[in-house]
């Protein structure tokens, strides 16, 4: 199987609560590794181009508002399978839906404020992490 790259947000929620490292330890602990990592605190221009495609949706105002209520961390994580997988620890959008286990079951309470974001497939993981990194803050671990 291919290793693959996908972008990560540990979200305000997560940060305040100060469960970065247990939510870390989670993707290593199921392969993933870390290759770049910082954090941040975004502007409203960041999280409203971040969640462009969003834009028209009822929600879009109050997601860049949450988005940008405090700190976020934002990672590339590596590893085999590794968009699908990071989608698997996540857990559904919806903490409420979300499988036993999974990193929005157990950090999340609500749709608004869910933990996480994941890139939902390989061409959203290229264009995510471009976003937010430049070529050279990306490490090359695996070799
Ligand atoms: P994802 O984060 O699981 O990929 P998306 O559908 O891409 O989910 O939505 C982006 C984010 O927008 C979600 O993580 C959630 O915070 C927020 N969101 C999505 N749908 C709703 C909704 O119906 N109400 C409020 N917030 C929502």
């Amino acid at each position: 199987m291919a290793i693959e790259r996908t972008f990560s947000i540990i979200k305000p929620d997560a940060v305040a609560k100060n469960v970065i490292g247990e939510i870390v330890s989670r993707f290593e602990k199921n392969g993933l590794r870390v290759v770049a990592s910082k954090m941040q605190q975004l502007s409203q221009e960041q999280a409203e181009g971040f969640y462009a495609e969003h834009k028209e949706r009822g929600f879009f105002k109050d997601l860049v508002s949450f988005m940008t209520s405090g700190p976020v961390i934002v990672q590339v994580l590596e590893g085999e399978n590794a968009v699908l997988k990071n989608r698997e620890l996540m857990g559904a959008t919806n903490p409420k839906e979300a499988a036993p286990g999974t990193i929005r079951a157990d950090f999340a309470v609500s749709i608004d404020e869910n933990a996480v974001h994941g890139s939902d497939a390989p061409e959203s993981a290229a264009r995510e992490i471009a976003y937010f990194f430049s070529a050279d803050e990306l490490c090359d671990r695996i070799r």
